[in-house]
């Protein structure tokens, strides 16, 4: 019998002779997964498994983290410094001493020559967190430039703003764990499936256990909208409308929660009246949902024992982003929403440690969500770290979106890049490449030499990436895991620990301040900073960490002294009356005016541009562009395009077509799709000279946020396929 059980063939699982398992996490995207490198007897990285008893991901890693190890010696890795006087000659490579006092020296002339500001630092979402720390020290105590971020500007920013406004803090007050409990889940803008499976994993778990409404809001049937039971397929850029539409029916009906507004929150009575112009009949000829799907929608989720929402980048990237977040926080706040199981606002994060940056680098203020604004946080850090406290700017400085600009107009004359790459990931690549050669001095800090910014630096410092270091990273649900140092960084490249250590001795100030060299004594300060804050970790430490496959916070020293096990770190915030950020505890419900500012489809450029991820990419590409089982699934550049709008326009699957905006132009391959309605387009953003050519980037006004998601575009077919193949992939960089 050709099936018969004597018959079948047992799968071989190829024998990689791995002699050595490290644990660390995963760092790609900020799920936080638990992940062990194992090593063979040559020490080299030969494969990648999931850590069953870590909380997280119990086991499970997706396409990217399977294939983790081989990120590690990967084409491209810079193992050098590398250094020249002007972006028109080739590069010499040099030793660490020779760039870094080159380094130091241009700073402080461009600093004396034009002041303090004219150099900016630009970091990401991907260092370790210690490494944050310490590159916000250097930045705020040492060097003392005001114009200092990161690529959390392109991300989370809205996120961020919006948290702030509605709770007075930073600080997603959930966790997956309310998957479990909540009876209603909307997401917003979030592709949960691709960008974040094992977060996917875990709500799908908790919908065969117990099944609940999951509502997506996408303009993109996504792989999620397939899976939703409601899917409001949204036009781009209104999400506020549909909010503010829910709002009025949950009014109007008396589904709100009364007693937990009155216990909880202020402003409700301009929130209703603001409110009044949103009615369902109006609102859905803004935002394209249909009346009555409104107020079902509306319905089921205020009536609802418990109800969450999440949103990702559809809600950040946009004009409306931070108000987008507060509109699901208000929503939350008037059904009772916060704090309790089941029901919260959980923005998922993007990068592996998006949430180190923001609690830790000092980017938007000071150390542990503290500010520049208030003069007791000032003093309290100059203290700490031994610096005079006037040397610190009394409010925050440019945003990324904004040093960018500055730099085109001349106030900052020199830059600082770690560990992004904007020449491939801003809005409006054509204006950046112009952006970019009007600098004096650029530095580029990667692990990957092959970078598309390095063609505009003065000066490449090569960088140890993940695992080739150690350190922690916070993930979506505020847990705190560790990276161990699972292989040695290649060649001359260094530690980015290492590198802002040695930066500092460059600098008067950096002789004054202390700067540990080991990231378990720089953990110690953050701990010591955090005691008592929002942000406490103070009864943490690397192998705590470890020993429990992560840690949430708050989790106190007093809490560690009792000794709990397994210790119970802050599974969830503002969970009593009185405990939101602001001076009186109580939320915000802040009433959210709708002004239509986007770069809408007209009859030139008839298609909505939307732009977003594959699960098998992460962002630039450095690294998975490079991982063969990654690559293989999207070497090509792409565009999704509806095929009732390809017939109408004489385009077959696999065609190179031109895509064309008011910015700029992009070759790529047309691949028919329903999953993007007949109006628009979507282009990943993982590819080089591609749909950042065409993206407008229009800024949020609370969060300066780009909206990456919503521009104008038309198509144009090519004659010669031959020619555009070549051009598409030549632009692709690699
Ligand atoms: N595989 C993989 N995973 C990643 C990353 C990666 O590069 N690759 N990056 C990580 C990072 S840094 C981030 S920030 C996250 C991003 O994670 P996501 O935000 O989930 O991913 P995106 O594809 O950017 O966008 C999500 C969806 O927003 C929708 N959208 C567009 N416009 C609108 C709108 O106006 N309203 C609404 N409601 N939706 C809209 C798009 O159609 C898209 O399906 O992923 C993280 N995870
Ligand atoms: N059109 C469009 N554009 C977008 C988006 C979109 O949805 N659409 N999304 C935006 C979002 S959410 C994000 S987060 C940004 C991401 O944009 P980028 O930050 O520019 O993207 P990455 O490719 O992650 O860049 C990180 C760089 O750091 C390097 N690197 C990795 N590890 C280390 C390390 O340990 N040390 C150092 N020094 N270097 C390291 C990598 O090689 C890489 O070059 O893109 C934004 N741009
Ligand atoms: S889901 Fe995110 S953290 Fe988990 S393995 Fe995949 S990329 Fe890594
Ligand atoms: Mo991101």
């Amino acid at each position: 019998m050709l099936f018969g059980r004597g018959k079948k063939k047992t799968i071989q699982i190829a024998d990689k002779k791995v002699v050595n398992w490290t644990y660390t996490t995963c760092g790609y995207c900020s799920t936080g997964c638990s992940i062990e490198v194992g090593t063979n007897a040559e020490g080299k990285t030969v494969a990648s498994r999931g850590v069953g008893g870590a909380d997280v991901n119990r086991g499970k890693l997706c396409v990217k983290g399977i294939f983790e190890h081989e990120i590690f010696d990967a084409e491209g890795r810079g193992d050098q410094p590398l250094i020249r006087d002007n972006i028109h000659q080739g590069y010499e490579t040099t030793g660490w001493d020779d760039a870094l006092d080159t380094m130091g020296e241009k700073i402080r002339q461009i600093q004396q020559k034009y002041g303090r500001d004219a150099f900016a630092i630009v970091s990401t979402g991907q260092l370790l967190t210690e490494e944050f720390y310490t590159l916000g020290k250097l930045t705020r105590a040492v060097i003392g430039t005001n114009n200092y971020d990161g690529n959390t500007t392109l991300c989370m920013a809205s996120a961020v703003s919006g948290y702030k406004r509605s709770f007075g803090s930073d600080g997603p007050p959930g966790n997956y764990e309310d998957f479990e409990h909540t009876e209603c889940l909307m997401a917003w803008g979030s592709n949960l499936p691709e960008q974040h499976p094992v977060i996917y994993w875990r709500l799908q778990e908790a919908r065969e256990k117990r099944d609940f409404p999951l509502i997506v809001v996408d303009p993109r049937v996504t792989m999620l909208a397939q899976n939703a039971d409601i899917h409001l397929a949204i036009t781009p850029g209104t999400d506020v409308v549909l909010q503010n539409a829910m709002m009025y029916v949950i009014l109007d009906e008396n589904l709100e929660d009364r007693d937990y507004i009155e216990a909880n929150c202020v402003g409700f009575e301009q929130l209703e009246q603001e409110v009044q112009k949103y009615d369902p009949a109006s609102a859905s000829k803004i935002c394209g949902i249909d009346e009555d799907t409104i107020r079902n929608v509306a319905r089921i989720y205020a009536k609802a024992g418990s109800a969450m929402s999440i949103w990702t980048m559809g809600i950040n990237q946009s004009t409306h982003g931070s108000d987008g977040v507060v509109g699901i926080n208000n929503l939350n706040l008037v059904t009772g929403n916060i704090g309790k199981e089941g029901g919260t606002s959980l923005s998922i994060t993007g990068q592996c440690n998006a949430m180190g940056t923001r609690e830790w680098s000092s980017c938007s203020g000071l150390p542990g969500y503290r500010v520049l604004e208030k003069p007791e946080e000032r003093q309290e850090i100059a203290e700490f770290w031994g610096v005079d406290p006037e040397f610190f700017p009394k409010s925050r400085g440019l945003t990324e979106t904004d040093i960018f600009p500055a730099i085109e107009t001349g106030q900052i004359k020199g830059l600082w890049l770690i560990a992004t790459n904007p020449m491939t990931s801003m809005a409006n690549t054509e204006r950046m490449r112009k952006i970019m050669e009007k600098l004096e001095f650029l530095v580029v800090q990667d692990s990957y030499a092959d970078v598309e910014t390095t063609q505009y630096a003065h000066l490449f410092l090569p960088a140890a990436t993940w695992a080739e270091k150690e350190g922690t990273f916070t993930n979506t649900e505020r847990r705190v895991n560790i990276v161990r140092q699972v292989t040695d960084a290649p060649g001359d490249s260094k530690s980015d620990l290492w590198i802002f250590n040695q930066v500092a001795k460059r600098f008067e100030n950096g002789k004054k301040v202390k700067f540990p060299e080991a990231p378990a004594d720089v953990f110690e300060e953050m701990r010591v900073l955090s005691k008592g804050r929002l942000v406490d970790i103070s009864g943490m430490d690397h192998d705590k960490i470890e020993e429990n496959r992560g840690i949430q916070w708050p989790y106190t020293q007093e809490q560690a002294e009792k000794g709990e096990q397994p210790p119970q770190g802050g599974k969830r915030l503002y969970t009593e009356p009185g405990t939101f950020r602001y001076a009186d505890g109580r939320a915000k419900l802040i009433p959210l005016p709708f002004i239509d500012n986007n770069e809408v489809p007209d009859e030139q450029f008839p298609l909505w541009l939307n732009s977003g991820r594959l699960v098998e990419h992460f962002h630039t590409r450095t690294k998975t562009g490079k991982v063969g089982n990654n690559n293989k699934y999207s070497p090509i550049p792409f565009m999704e395009l509806n095929p009732d709008a390809a017939i109408e326009m004489g385009i077959s699957q696999g065609e190179y077509v031109r895509c064309v905006s008011r910015r700029g132009d992009a070759v790529v391959m047309a691949m028919l799709t329903q999953r993007v309605p007949k109006n628009m387009v979507f282009i990943p953003f993982h590819y080089h000279d591609c749909v950042n050519r065409l993206t407008l980037g229009l800024l949020d006004p609370h969060s300066r946020q780009p909206a990456f998601k919503q521009s104008a575009v038309r198509i144009e077919t090519l004659e010669n396929q031959e020619e555009a193949a070549q051009l598409s992939m030549e632009r692709r960089a690699f």
